[in-house]
């Protein structure tokens, strides 16, 4: 299976992460999302990573859709929990966590896209704002404990994104959080090798 990522995509390193978690191998091409020319947008009419290429040619996007087929390659029931309600509370901490990291990345395509004279304040607290949301429900709605699921490698790939591109500030005011970053990082030692590096 191919993996087509960027570096430093806090969803690509999700779904490395996951295959980590599940040891399936994945061989991995990196790919440029702003190059007309890169195959990733026949791979992915989105034109985004992480897109995934299994050995019969079959792509799958977006990052839950395949940490869902890792799942199922893996046997089922190894990161998205077989019980229903465990199911559905692990996809909402995924969506959760997603969506931070959604709005994230459209702060920092502000600034690629755009020359700092264009930038649009309102834009930016809109989506600064669903970030501090989603910080705050988040601190709520984490687990007790460690388990690896597709809620909680999300989880812990969107705090580790906030750290590489907006700082620690988190931190500060969001002590469970915190105790959830750390036990998942003792817990799993693949989480520090999959750090982005800047
Ligand atoms: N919902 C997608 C989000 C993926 C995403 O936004 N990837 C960014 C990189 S972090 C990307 O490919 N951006 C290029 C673009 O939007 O054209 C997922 O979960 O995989």
């Amino acid at each position: 299976m191919l993996l087509r990522l960027s570096p430093t995509s806090p969803f690509a390193r999700k779904v490395s992460l996951a295959a980590a978690i599940l040891d399936i191998p994945l061989e991995t091409r990196m790919a440029d999302t702003a190059d007309t020319s890169d195959s990733l947008r026949t791979e992915n009419p989105l034109g985004k990573v992480p897109t995934l290429i299994t050995d019969d040619g079959e792509s799958y996007y977006d990052s839950r859709v395949i940490l869902a087929y890792l799942d199922h390659v893996a046997g089922g029931g190894r990161i998205v929990p077989s019980d229903p309600k465990a199911r559905l509370d692990a996809m909402r901490l995924e969506a959760l966590a997603d969506g931070l990291m959604d709005a994230g990345v459209l702060v920092l395509y502000e600034s690629r896209f755009r020359p700092e004279e264009k930038h649009e304040p309102r834009w930016l607290e809109h989506q600064k704002g669903k970030m501090a949301r989603a910080i705050a429900a988040l601190e709520k709605l984490v687990p007790a404990g460690a388990e690896m699921n597709n809620g909680t490698i999300t989880l812990a790939c969107a705090l580790g994104f906030l750290d590489f591109r907006f700082g620690g500030d988190w931190r500060k005011a969001h002590p469970r959080l915190v105790a959830f970053q750390d036990a998942f990082s003792a817990a799993c030692p693949r989480f520090e090798e999959t750090k982005p590096k800047a």
